[in-house]
Formats: C-alpha cells, sequence, structure tokens
C-alpha cells in the first residue's frame, strides 16, 4: 500500500473529498435549493477546482460521467449505499466492487459502516473485504463512519463520535469521516482516537459560510485532516466562492476571517 500522503486523495496531507452520493443517499430533495445540482456534469465541473482532492460518487454516475473528466477529477469510489426510502434498520448495499471501481479509474474507495447497527456485523465483513481489496490495489479506503441503528442511543455524542474514528483505525481505513462532535475539545478528542487514520468531518446540512467555515477551521485546528462535504457546496449558487475559502482554511491554515476576504466577504467579530 502507498503511503496515504502520496495518493491523489490527499494535498499536503489534507483532504478536501467533494461528496456527490446524495441523489442515491437523500433523493432529488437535496437538489431543490440548486436545480443545477441534479446535473452530475454541474458537480464535476465544480469538483475540478483545485481545492477538491477527490469527487466521491456511485457507480452509475462514475460510469457514465467518469470518462470525460478523467483528467482534471481524481475518483474516489463510494462503493456501498441506500436510499431514504428504505425504513430498516440501518444498512448498506454495496454496489459495486474494489475490481470495478478501479476499472472505472477510481483512485480511493469509501464504504459506510453503521456501527451499532444490528447491521453491523455484515456491514463490518463486508467492510473488511473492500478495505483488503483496494490495499492490495494501493487505493486508500474512506470509511463514512457513522454510529446508527435502532437500538443505539446517543448517537450522536462527542463519545460516540470518537468511538466511531476509532472504529476507523482499528477496522484498517485511511481516513474517517465523522460528524462534527460539538466543539474543538471533542474534535481533538477525536482525532487522538483514530491514531494514524485521518480524520475528516462530514458537512452535514447548508449553513452560513461563516458558521460552515468556523466549524472546518476548528476541525482543522484540533488535528483532522479536513473534509468530506456534499451540501454545503453543491447547494450554494456559487460553489467555486466557497471552494476558495475552503482552500485557504484546509490547505494555507488561514483564518476564518481571511478565507473569507478571499471570497470577498467580510466575517463577522464573533467568527474566530
Ligand atoms: P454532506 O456534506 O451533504 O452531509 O454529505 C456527506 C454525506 O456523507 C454524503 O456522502 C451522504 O450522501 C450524506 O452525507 C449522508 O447524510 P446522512 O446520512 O447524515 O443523511
Amino acid at each position: 500500500m502507498i503511503p496515504i500522503d502520496d495518493s491523489p486523495l490527499t494535498r499536503d496531507g489534507k483532504v478536501l473529498i467533494l461528496a456527490y452520493d446524495h441523489g442515491l443517499e437523500h433523493g432529488p430533495v437535496d437538489f431543490e435549493d440548486v436545480p443545477a445540482s441534479a446535473d452530475p456534469e454541474h458537480v464535476f465541473d465544480v469538483a475540478t477546482h483545485d481545492a477538491v482532492t477527490s469527487l466521491a460518487v456511485q457507480k452509475g454516475i462514475a460510469e457514465a460521467y467518469y470518462p470525460s473528466y478523467e483528467d482534471d477529477v481524481d475518483l474516489l469510489a463510494k462503493l456501498n449505499g441506500t436510499s431514504n426510502l428504505w425504513r430498516g434498520e440501518h444498512d448498506s448495499a454495496v454496489n459495486w466492487s474494489v475490481d470495478y471501481a478501479r476499472e472505472v479509474g477510481a483512485s480511493s474507495v469509501g464504504f459506510t459502516v453503521y456501527g451499532g447497527s444490528n447491521n453491523e456485523i455484515e456491514m463490518v465483513e463486508e467492510f473488511r473485504d473492500a478495505q483488503e481489496a483496494a490495499h492490495r490495489n494501493d487505493m486508500p479506503v474512506v470509511m463514512w463512519s457513522y454510529p446508527r441503528g435502532n437500538g443505539l442511543r446517543n448517537a450522536s455524542t462527542p463519545d460516540t463520535i470518537a468511538y466511531a474514528a476509532r472504529l476507523g483505525l482499528e477496522l484498517g481505513a485511511d481516513v474517517a469521516k465523522v460528524k462534527y462532535p460539538g466543539s474543538p475539545d471533542a474534535m481533538e478528542e477525536t482525532v487522538r482516537m483514530a491514531g494514524k487514520t485521518k480524520v475528516v468531518m462530514s458537512g452535514g446540512s447548508k449553513r452560513s459560510d461563516e458558521e460552515f467555515l468556523s466549524n472546518v477551521k476548528s476541525v482543522i485546528d484540533a488535528g483532522g485532516a479536513g473534509l468530506a462535504v456534499g451540501r454545503n457546496v453543491f447547494q450554494r449558487e456559487n460553489p467555486e466562492r466557497l471552494l476558495d475559502a475552503l482552500e485557504k482554511v484546509i490547505f494555507e491554515e488561514s483564518s476564518v476571517e481571511e478565507a473569507l476576504e478571499a471570497a470577498g466577504q467580510t466575517a463577522t467579530p464573533e467568527a474566530e
């Protein structure tokens, strides 16, 4: 396995994954704010921004659109995923194999594990197969590590999120993608628990530029590697402007204020 810092998923050891599997996970509702975002070409164009290290998509979108972008966009194959129409215990269907993802052009893979679900055992066994196949092919593995399940209380407490990051380390993920645990201290503990596994924050629902950049800044300050973001980018009319600011915060370690200025906005005093 090549060192992750030598893979296209990272730039200077940092990560900015643009996630675009929402058409499967959430459905068309996520495209309502910016109707152009329903068109994968629109999001592939956004992913050509220098700040984006990889674009995470499902198989159908990769097959249909990646051939036109393979020179300009690095592909992360999100191997499993489930629709929001499913109402059973949390689970995620494996939609393509590592070998096939590699044929389509992916350089890394992503895999959701719902720790705490009644399906955790099967999901972790599926993750094992994907993780081993990916590492044999020098492909880094990103775990979407989301504790969830009908029997799981407090899925979003700082302790549970630190545990989610630890699952990434224990099970062999190169990157663990976790929800923001709510405070800089909690983020630091989450990063500590992940050891050599890089931690990235999951974007979540859309918020103001300032609030979002402040969350990202506290991830970087806590030793996190960056971000895997979907809605906060593609639900903006001008996603490039936010990406300009994210590039500053993640790769240049700028303050939120400097990043907002670069994006042509001014921070309110409490942003820092
Ligand atoms: P967002 O930045 O829009 O939250 O995207 C990250 C992501 O993990 C996507 O890959 C996925 O489609 C979505 O969030 C799942 O969100 P959730 O399961 O929390 O509804």
